[in-house]
């Protein structure tokens, strides 16, 4: 499922040049690691039914504890006290995500933890898990999108990982444009099925583009996005 975040777009560069030492985002290293390589029993078992009864199937404790360990060691080495990892469960019941919470992630290791089936024993969760996110409220039937949606706004987020460094901070949301949403945008032509190109974009004046982008940027959140306004997320 990965191979669509890491073989695609600026994202997939950004993680594939980030394996190679010296570069300039070599600080991203994105790895994926699958609870069946770390299972003992000839079928790979990583499910279980359910105590109690009910439909589908659990994922167990130990083959994930058991991925965990190894993801530590591998980046840490067996008994290094000095790695630290986050470990987060993507999970609809947990804190929504939003560009804030990732702006303070990209400073941390963090290990996502993807469940499948009904969800991951409780045990697992409460031993292990740091802390719980979600992306939205609806239902997947992996936390893998989810963890995806989270790298790739991460990634985006690491300096010299787009193209283009500067376009970033203008995104939505962004702290330079005061956490408001984006303005709109327009290329050629200049004339498209009989509507035409904001003026002002054209006239080559760039202090009224400037104000014109910020004052359609809070057009734009307070019809769109009203809470947005007068509070800090
Ligand atoms: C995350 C994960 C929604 C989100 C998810 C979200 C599958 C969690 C499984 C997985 C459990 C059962 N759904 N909104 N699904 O971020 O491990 O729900």
């Amino acid at each position: 499922m990965f191979f669509a975040l890491t073989e695609h777009g600026v994202v997939g560069r950004a993680l594939s040049a980030g394996k190679l030492p010296g570069r300039a985002n070599s600080n991203i290293d994105f790895r994926v690691w699958n609870p069946r390589d770390f299972t003992e029993d000839k079928h790979k078992t990583v499910d279980d039914r359910p105590y109690g009864g009910g439909p589908g199937m659990l994922m167990m404790a130990k083959p994930l504890a058991t991925t965990i360990a190894a993801i530590r060691e591998f980046r840490g080495g067996f008994d290094n006290n000095n790695y630290r990892a986050k470990v987060v469960y993507l999970s609809p019941q947990g804190r929504k995500v939003n560009q804030t919470l990732l702006g303070a992630a990209l400073s941390e290791n963090i290990i996502l933890l993807c469940g499948r089936y009904e969800g991951v024993d409780q045990r697992l969760l409460d031993a292990e898990v740091d802390e719980e996110w979600s992306i939205g409220d609806y239902v997947l039937s992996g936390g893998e999108i989810a963890a995806m949606a989270v790298v790739d706004a991460l990634v985006r987020l690491v300096p010299g990982s787009l193209g283009n460094s500067e376009s970033v901070n203008q995104d939505s949301f962004s702290e330079q444009i005061d956490g408001l949403l984006d303005c709109p945008h327009y290329t050629r032509p200049e004339e498209y099925s009989g509507m035409a190109v904001p003026e002002v974009l054209l006239s080559g004046d760039h202090g009224a583009i400037e104000q014109w982008r910020r004052e359609q940027s809070l057009i734009a959140t307070e019809i769109k996005r009203p809470d947005l306004l007068n509070k800090k997320d």
